[in-house]
């Protein structure tokens, strides 16, 4: 049945998740405070770029069907994707989960269903969002639905995901489960698994923290193969061939609103018992100094002094323009603490927010003595070594992404290195 939903939060997910079920026939009036991205999104242009959401918006507006406003409205179901960040002192930070759920109080009917889809540490709906809509005077469970249905989309495959994964549903009741997956099943083709709130937001944070475990193993493989020989790349896939064995990839750090974060939920609610989840994140948190330290010493390996580097990719991770807890802006901000001077480019972040950041390739590798790739975006793994060496002072490449192939820089004339192989070079 189509149902009207005001949804809380237009950003990486609520928009996409918006546009998707108004073209599936429901009525969605979306909400956000950013005025400026209300504006933009009512004249159908983006402020987030992902791959298939221009034209979806633009069908979504065009029947009427989506609308933005910076106020909530009445609806039959609220969804509040808002962010769910850590505090600097790594506490799980709810107050945007906290103020949507107000928001949306004096608008809530009898007969409403709420869900959360931001990610939360386990118990957020059942101790933070059920207080908050009681004071909607209703009976939360008889006479209002409440569920956790925690995004799970990868930025850069939104639309693919948002349709082809499996989905958990946790409902605070049966019925909040069952009228959640209903509404769902409009767009996603995968299974819809019913829990209950907790185990949903609990398997939502379980699912991050696996990727940066392994993550935070694969980059201690690196730092290992960096001391005795090895291609931590290459000895990687090879132990992946093994059917029980699926290692990710190192790199200069782990960045965005999600992997970086989560972790945190489990570790403040159980500090003593969650030892390998904090070795893992402070692991992967050292990478970009790490990173910093590996540039310090290839540069000086090559006697060049007052290095200048030319930093290419901004972004989290390749093929978009999400810079939220980038490893790149880390490892910039090592460098201006090392003393070194840099350039920054991104062809995916268009307006200039990092330091030193140039729109133009050549101006930022105009005199640079090493090229850093800090993003495996697309653009970066066609670069012509034969170009770029024409731009640069010196010829130094370090590949962090394994995104480049360092023979055909090698036979350009490069010295080429990569994060987490000694074996080359
Ligand atoms: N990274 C590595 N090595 C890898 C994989 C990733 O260093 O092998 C780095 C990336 O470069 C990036 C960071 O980790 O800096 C995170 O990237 P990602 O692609 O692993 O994940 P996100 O943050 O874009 O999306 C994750 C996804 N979770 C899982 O795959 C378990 C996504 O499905 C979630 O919806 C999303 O978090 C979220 O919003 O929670």
């Amino acid at each position: 049945m189509k149902k009207s939903l005001c949804v809380v939060g237009l950003g990486y997910i609520g928009l996409p998740t918006s546009v998707m079920f108004a073209i599936h026939g429901h009525k969605v009036h979306g909400v956000d405070v950013n005025h400026k991205a209300v504006e933009m999104i009512n004249n159908k242009q983006l402020h987030i770029e992902e791959y298939g959401l221009q034209e979806r918006l633009e069908e979504a507006v065009d029947a009427g069907m989506f609308e933005a406003s910076l106020e909530p409205a009445e609806a039959d179901v609220f969804v509040i994707a808002v962010p769910s960040p850590i505090r600097e002192d790594k506490t799980a930070n709810l107050d945007y989960v906290r103020k949507a759920t107000e928001a949306i109080v004096p608008f809530v009917k009898k007969g409403n269903l709420v869900i959360l889809e931001s990610t939360v540490p386990p118990r957020t709906v059942e101790d933070v969002m059920v207080p908050v809509l009681e004071q909607t005077g209703l009976d939360i469970g008889e006479d209002v639905y409440v569920s956790h249905s925690p995004e799970r989309v990868i930025p850069g495959k939104v639309f693919q995901e948002l349709v082809d994964n499996d989905r958990i549903v946790g409902g605070i009741n049966e019925q909040s489960s069952v009228l959640t997956k209903e509404l769902y099943e409009s767009f996603v083709k995968g299974n819809i698994h019913l829990t209950d709130a907790t185990t949903a937001e609990m398997a939502k944070v379980i699912e991050n923290t696996y990727r940066d475990v392994n993550i935070a193993f694969a980059n201690e493989l690196a730092l290992i193969s960096d001391k005795i020989g090895v291609n931590s790349w290459e000895a990687i896939k090879l132990a992946n061939f093994h059917p029980r064995v699926n290692i990710h990839t190192p790199g200069p750090g782990v960045g965005g609103h999600c992997i970086a974060v989560d972790p945190w939920f489990l570790a403040e609610i159980e500090p003593d018992l969650s030892k390998i989840i904090q070795l893992s994140r402070n692991t992967n948190d050292n990478m970009p100094v790490y990173t910093a330290e590996q540039i310090q010493k290839l540069t000086k390996e090559q006697f060049i002094n007052d290095p200048k580097v030319a930093l290419f990719g901004l972004s989290f991770k390749a093929n978009i323009d999400d810079q939220r807890e980038s490893p790149s802006l880390k490892v910039i901000l090592e460098l201006v603490e090392k003393g070194i001077s840099f350039t920054t480019y991104d062809p995916h972040i268009k307006e200039n927010v990092a330091s030193n950041q140039t729109q133009s390739m050549d101006e930022a590798l105009d005199g640079a003595d090493i090229l850093v790739i800090l993003t495996d975006h697309d653009e970066f793994k066609t670069l012509d070594p034969e170009y770029i060496k024409g731009k640069m002072k010196n010829r130094l490449v370090f590949d962090t992404k394994n995104a480049l192939s360092l023979n055909e820089w090698k036979q350009a004339g490069f010295v080429a290195k990569r994060l987490g192989d000694s074996k080359n070079g």
